[in-house]
């Protein structure tokens, strides 16, 4: 039943302009565990029917940050090359107008052409938060098991990522190594726990915001506990908890570099009494409660 006292986050992200974008990109032929993340974007906002508006925490009311859903691309169907036009171009387009843009994976596959979109990658900075370092060789093909090595080979230097959330027993040497020799910034699990994800969190924007002039936040879902994430294919149990990820976000809202947050590797088919999607969707109302306490342009 509605209840005009109870607005819900659902229609508030129905909006047709605004300061943050909303844009789903369903890649997800070339993921590692075949699946349909495909159908993350639609699920993704229904769960965002179960939410208010209201950031009991920070006293935001996210109806005072006008939202605009831009809609999902037809990609379903293609492979990441063969999408990589259309999503840079959506992304980047969507960027001029926007403050802030989340982007509805989709697998991890969208986080290759859609930093390209919010690039140039000399001057941009990736934060992902991510049980895996994505870091898969590149022989064959773009999938959701190579966003940042193709990044890499794109031309973004590797001391402008920071990789956050790694798991042991979900990783290799050989990649550890691809990652030591790119000088990117990698965060285990454990060290996320023993100095606390707010410090991790503001920690590696400072040190991205210190080099780049953008900010591209990618946040896997299988960062989370696999008791939290039954739908990411890659959570392990061990993982971060929701309210990490949620802290994570609204900090990564707040900071004034960073323009988009993509939600990735989500696969509604596996989910457990919407746990997942229910995370997702938090997460993207933290970003937004942070971007709605950063200065209008
Ligand atoms: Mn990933």
């Amino acid at each position: 039943m509605d209840d005009p006292n109870w607005p819900r986050a659902s229609a508030w992200a129905r909006g047709t302009e605004g300061r943050l974008g909303l844009l789903g990109i369903p890649l997800h032929r070339a993921s590692i565990t075949p699946g349909r993340c495909d159908l993350a974007p639609a699920a993704v906002r229904a769960a965002l029917a179960r939410y208010s508006t209201w950031d009991f925490e920070s006293g935001v009311d996210l109806r005072d940050l006008p939202a605009a859903d831009l809609g999902d691309l037809d990609v379903a169907t293609r492979l990441p090359e063969e999408a990589f036009e259309a999503v840079s171009r959506a992304v980047a387009a969507a960027l001029i107008d926007v403050q802030a843009l989340v982007l509805l994976g989709g697998d991890n596959s969208i986080t290759w052409p859609a930093c390209h979109g919010a690039g140039p990658l000399e001057s941009l900075g990736l934060l992902t938060l991510d049980a895996h370092l994505d870091l898969r060789g590149l022989d064959g093909g773009h999938g959701n098991g190579n966003p940042v090595r193709a990044l890499l080979a794109d031309g973004m230097p590797g001391s402008q990522v920071v990789q956050a959330g790694i798991q042991s027993f979900a990783n290799s040497p050989a990649y550890a190594q691809v990652a030591r020799r790119e000088n990117i910034t990698v965060i285990p699990v454990e060290e996320v726990r023993a100095r606390g994800i707010e410090a991790v969190v503001s920690g590696a924007l400072d040190r991205l915001a210190a080099r780049v002039d953008r900010i591209y936040v990618d946040l896997d879902l299988d960062v989370l506990d696999r008791a939290f994430a039954p739908a990411a294919p890659g959570s392990r149990p061990g993982g971060l908890a929701p309210w990490e990820a949620r802290r994570a976000a609204a900090i990564c809202g707040r900071h004034p570099k960073v323009r988009v947050l993509d939600l990735v590797e989500i696969d509604p088919q596996r989910d457990l009494a919407e746990t997942t999607v229910l995370a997702a969707a938090a997460c993207l109302l933290s970003f937004a409660s942070g971007v709605a306490g950063r200065k209008a342009p």
